[in-house]
């Protein structure tokens, strides 16, 4: 487990055990510091995926030590042990203090089980404890939700025994272990608990309502049910049979791809801010305080609110009083209906608010470190509002441009600021969706990268370095999404079969209820870039221009791919027909048989495997550093389902070779959209990985 163990006895014979193990105190206890524990080193257990013979002795059966361990030694030792909690007590940091025979913890002390988040289910005997300490139902949704509690949810639902504060969590922690030796306070084996648990009917019940709604929630997922089994084994076999079983499971989950896959997805997560040439110069991120965003359109708006809401001083510039009312009242109303909800307080957002300030003039950008332009798509305006901040702005404020279709070179062309101009395409929603793509120019200096990389993680987004390319990472990746399944269906495949199959494979909506959301405009508009820029691999199908003329542009208009009811409920439309025919009868294209017939295997290998090719050639351009930058942008920004780790991850496991030879093929029969790129060519020849760890290392040369 690594760390530093202290241990240290006081004059009334209480030891204090501290593990320390920073940054989060992986598997350790720390009073002083002010956290438990996070949880059990992430990288030691993608050690224990690898070769056998690395793992020797007692830790190849951590699940035996532990019974051995937590269950004989500790939780029925003679001498009563204490959890004192504050901060996070997170997976194994909780199933250990689950052992003790009392939890004493502060009001911000987080308490869970997020294991299954990772494809695995807690190995120490976290699924026997909770049940018995907080009901089976309450059990069933921390682990199933990997969600944690606070210390006061926690302290209702008799996770922990009490609530104090910071200063007397030690001195109450270590009153209570004399309390239970004394038999002041009740000395209690949380695995021998049965108090909580239901009659058997009852528990089988809530047991068969629990897998059913996992099978419903996440259909692809295997361990889910897993570890409603394990716990189902402790509730009829008894804890001792349940903890044999979890160790077993454990085991095999371990190894599985979903295991691998998520693991990847929270590893590559973290290194998204590791930028070779960037990140590793010893540089470090600039304070920012005062953000200055000027259009208070939809995008300025949720910019600024995903700003005000992480503790930024905002100034939000528009042209007149008007359009600035408008930006204020959109930031107004969705904080509004957060507090409605019950997800804001009212003091916060009276806080949050005020951080916000309306100007119609530059006066107020003396001070501000960071400039975030969100106006219309127009070179001139955006050349002039770059020369005038250069003007009225300290030579050291950052000007960002929120342009996708812009050279940032050409906004920034009448200014001597080239190496703190930056991009940063915020993904549709700022306030809902977690990717950032920041864009850096030859020209953009590194110190700038690593200020936007900072803003980037406080306002809780995951930020991906590009480099600029038409759609950046995200949208130039996905656009043959779209493109393979308009192909599909004017070769003859189902409309409907196609979402579905996509579904079923795990994305968030298929392709046509994705243009459905974004609207036929912006889908067009995203489209005809691709097709002018990459004329030679785009299919260019009617079907949508078709059906826009007929004023149907999605779920704007009610009528899209689907029909829309007044709650945005989508049915399938009979009347599609007629467009796909006339989209056919455009592109000379007829309707072949097998098309009708495609399984959802072919479906979603001919509409994910040209996504793949491009991001070969993403990654081959040099537009991301890494590939699982590349897996990140897709799994963030796209919903590209995390258990099959990303787009790259996922070509992987299906393998280059295979891939190479399907678009190969195809590409002979259907045309160049599905012609591979020399960059898979040459991985498919070598029997090779996609990424190339060896390549991105040079790149850092
Ligand atoms: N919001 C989206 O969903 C979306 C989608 C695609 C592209 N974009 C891009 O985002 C940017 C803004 O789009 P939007 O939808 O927010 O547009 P919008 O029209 O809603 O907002 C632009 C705002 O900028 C203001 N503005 C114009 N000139 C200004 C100036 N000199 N000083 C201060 N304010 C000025 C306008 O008054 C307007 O309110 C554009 O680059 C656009 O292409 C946004
Ligand atoms: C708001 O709160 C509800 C329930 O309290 C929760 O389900 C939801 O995820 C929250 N939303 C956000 C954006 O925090
Ligand atoms: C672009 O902005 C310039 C300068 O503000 C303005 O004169 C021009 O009319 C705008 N062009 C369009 C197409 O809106
Ligand atoms: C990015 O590159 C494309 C194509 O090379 C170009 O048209 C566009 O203007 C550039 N955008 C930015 C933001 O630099
Ligand atoms: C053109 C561009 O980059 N626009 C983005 C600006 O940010 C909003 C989110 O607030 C995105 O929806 C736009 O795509």
């Amino acid at each position: 487990m690594g760390g530093r163990t202290t241990i240290s006895v006081g004059s009334d014979g209480v030891a204090i055990i501290t593990i320390i193990n920073p940054p989060v105190n992986s598997l350790s206890f720390d009073g002083a510091k002010g956290k438990f524990c996070g949880g059990f080193d992430l990288n030691a257990i993608s050690g224990l995926q690898e070769s056998k013979a690395k793992v020797t002795g007692l830790a190849s059966k951590p699940g035996y030590a532990s019974i051995r361990a937590l269950s004989d030694t500790m939780e029925t030792s003679r001498k009563p042990s204490v959890a004192a909690i504050d901060g996070p007590a997170i997976g194994g940091g909780l199933e250990v203090a689950m052992v003790c025979n009392a939890r004493i913890a502060t009001s911000s002390a987080q308490l869970g089980l997020p294991e299954l988040q990772l494809g695995i289910i807690p190995g120490v005997g976290g699924t026997q404890r909770l049940p018995q300490l907080v009901g089976l139902a309450k059990a069933l949704e921390m682990l199933l939700t990997s969600k944690p509690v606070h210390g006061e949810e926690a302290h209702k639902l008799g996770l922990v025994d009490d609530i104090v504060s910071g200063d007397e969590l030690l001195e109450k922690a270590r009153q209570r272990a004399l309390d239970i030796l004394a038999h002041r306070k009740p000395w209690v084996s949380s695995l021998y608990r049965t108090d909580k648990i239901k009659p058997l009917g009852e528990a089988l019940a809530i047991l068969s309502f629990a897998r059913a709604q996992a099978r419903r929630q996440t259909p692809n997922l295997q361990h889910p049910q897993v570890c409603i089994d394990v716990i189902e084994e402790g509730v009829i076999l008894g804890p001792r049979a349940g903890l044999l079983k979890e160790y077993e499971a454990f085991q095999v989950l371990l190894k599985s791809d979903t295991c691998k896959s998520l693991l990847h997805v929270y590893f590559a997560q973290c290194a998204t801010t590791k930028v070779p040439g960037v990140t590793d110069l010893g540089l470090k991120p600039r304070q920012i305080k005062k953000v200055a965003i000027i259009g208070g359109g939809l995008t300025g708006s949720r910019i600024a609110m995903a700003l005000i809401l992480n503790g930024y001083q905002v100034v939000l510039k528009e042209v007149n009083q008007k359009f600035l009312d408008a930006g204020f009242s959109r930031v107004n109303a969705i904080l509004t209906s957060r507090v409605k909800k019950g997800n804001l307080t009212r003091e916060k957002f009276e806080k949050t608010i005020s951080r916000l300030k309306g100007v119609l003039d530059y006066e107020s950008f003396k001070d501000v470190d960071l400039v975030i332009e969100a106006v219309i798509e127009n070179v001139s305006l955006k050349q002039q509002i770059f020369a005038d901040l250069e003007k009225y702005c300290s030579p050291n404020c950052i000007f960002a441009s929120n342009t996708s279709t812009i050279d940032l070179n050409l906004i920034g062309e009448k200014t001597k600021s080239h190496d703190r101009i930056i991009g940063t395409h915020f993904f549709s929603a700022a306030h809902v969706m977690p990717l950032l793509e920041i864009v850096r120019t030859s020209k953009t200096s590194p110190q700038t990268v690593v200020d936007l990389l900072d803003v980037g993680k406080k306002i809780r987004t995951i930020p991906v370095v590009v480099k600029n390319c038409t759609g950046f990472a995200v949208n130039r990746m996905f656009f043959p999404y779209t493109q393979s399944a308009l192909l599909l269906v004017e070769r003859g495949a189902n409309i409907y079969k196609i979402d579905r199959a996509i579904t079923k494979f795990g994305m968030p909506m298929g392709p046509f209820r994705l243009c459905d959301l974004v609207g036929f405009g912006v889908a067009v508009a995203i489209g005809s870039q691709f097709v002018l820029n990459f004329p030679e691999r785009t299919y260019k199908s009617m079907l949508i221009p078709i059906m826009q003329e007929d004023k149907r542009a999605g779920e704007t208009t009610q009528k899209g791919f689907y029909l829309y009811n007044d709650k945005c409920k989508a049915s399938p439309d009979r009347e599609i027909k007629k467009y796909i025919e006339k989209a056919r009868e455009i592109s000379g294209i007829s309707v072949e048989p097998k098309f009708g017939k495609l399984s959802d295997k072919d479906i979603i290998e001919m509409v994910f495997f040209p996504v793949v090719d491009e991001a070969c050639r993403v990654y081959a351009e040099g537009v991301a550093v890494k590939a699982a930058d590349l897996d990140i942008a897709g799994v963030m920004g796209m919903g590209f389902p995390p258990y099959r780790g990303g787009i790259m991850f996922w070509g992987d496991s299906v393998g280059s070779k295979y891939i190479y030879e399907r678009l190969s093929e195809w590409s002979k029969m259907y045309g160049k959209f599905f012609k591979p790129c020399d960059y898979l060519a040459q991985r498919a020849a070598l029997g090779a990985p996609l990424s190339s760890p060896l390549d991105e290392a040079k790149s850092r040369l």
